[in-house]
């Protein structure tokens, strides 16, 4: 599939999507998050992925923001849908069944912010500038970076950002554990490319049952700890957790088959 604002490069089952409108520093606009959503679908369930990069094309956004010019002729119905149409992609995102990292390479701001945060860790590189400039606009955030935020560095971090629309740089990310790890310019994709590497060989059941389950532990509706059980129980019936032990006994590396 084609995308008109993604570029898709396939490394032997790591997927790297680029955010493509450099002009406009990747701003998303409509057609984006289609494409993301798109793009999500068609991988999720394909057992040939191994997880998927998500970066910005260009020298210096990953993504800096909504796009602001097509901000134009919103009401409270049509904003309340388009925030619940970008939440609903970007909770797509972070359900992907495969681990996904977001290599921020520049800013990441607004919406741009909440689509790294969707991804399951960020690595950032040295000139990442992250943050949350919606009240410059008179705006809120709106695809949950009132939510994830909070998550990642607490309230009292969070809501400075928020409230001052300040920006933070790379190390100050990383101090605020909004970031796995800071990397010179041209390293965070390599990265990401090894970690996806190392987990594509355990078990991919246990991947994702794993990731569901993390994610779990934000929904106030899930109960984590039965689930944890639930999905132990489920995995005790796999042929990758025969596979695995077996491997363990024989002193050799465990082929997982995802079954
Ligand atoms: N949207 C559209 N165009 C953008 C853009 C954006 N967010 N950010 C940059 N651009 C465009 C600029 O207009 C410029 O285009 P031309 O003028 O050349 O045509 C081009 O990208 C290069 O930008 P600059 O010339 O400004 O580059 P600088 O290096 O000087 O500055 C900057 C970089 C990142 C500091 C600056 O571009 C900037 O302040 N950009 C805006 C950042 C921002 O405020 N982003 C929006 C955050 S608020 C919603 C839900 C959620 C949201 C909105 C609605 N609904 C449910 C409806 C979320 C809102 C946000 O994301």
């Amino acid at each position: 599939m084609n995308f008109e604002h993604l570029l898709i490069d396939n490394n032997d089952g790591i997927i790297t999507v680029t955010v493509n409108r450099p002009k406009a520093l990747n701003a998303l606009n409509r057609q984006v998050f289609t494409d993301l959503k798109n793009c999500f679908e068609q991988y999720k369930g394909d057992a040939s992925v191994k997880g998927i990069i998500v970066t910005g094309a260009g020298e210096k956004a990953f993504v800096a923001g909504a796009d602001i010019k097509e901000f134009d002729g919103l009401d409270a119905e049509k904003g309340q849908a388009l925030s619940k149409r970008g939440q609903d992609i970007f909770l797509q995102i972070e359900e992907f069944d495969k681990p996904v990292i977001a290599v921020v390479n520049g800013f990441a701001l607004g919406g741009g912010c909440e689509l790294a945060m969707a991804c399951h860790f960020r690595i950032a590189e040295e000139n990442a500038r992250f943050g949350q400039p919606e009240v410059n606009l008179g705006i809120i955030p709106g695809y949950a970076g009132t939510q994830r935020l909070v998550r990642y560095m607490g309230k009292g971090k969070a809501l400075e950002l928020l409230l001052t629309a300040d920006m933070i740089d790379a190390q100050t990310a990383l101090r605020y554990d909004l970031v796995n790890y800071v990397l010179p310019k041209g390293e965070g994709i390599p990265k990401a490319q090894k970690i996806i590497a190392k987990i594509a060989t355990k078990a991919p059941i246990a991947v994702s049952e794993t990731i569901k389950l993390v994610n779990d532990y934000y929904k106030s509706d899930a109960d984590g700890f039965a689930g944890e059980s639930e999905a132990f129980g489920r995995i005790c019936d796999t042929e990758d957790f025969k596979e695995g032990a077996a491997a363990f006994v024989e002193k050799r590396k465990a082929n997982f088959k995802g079954k």
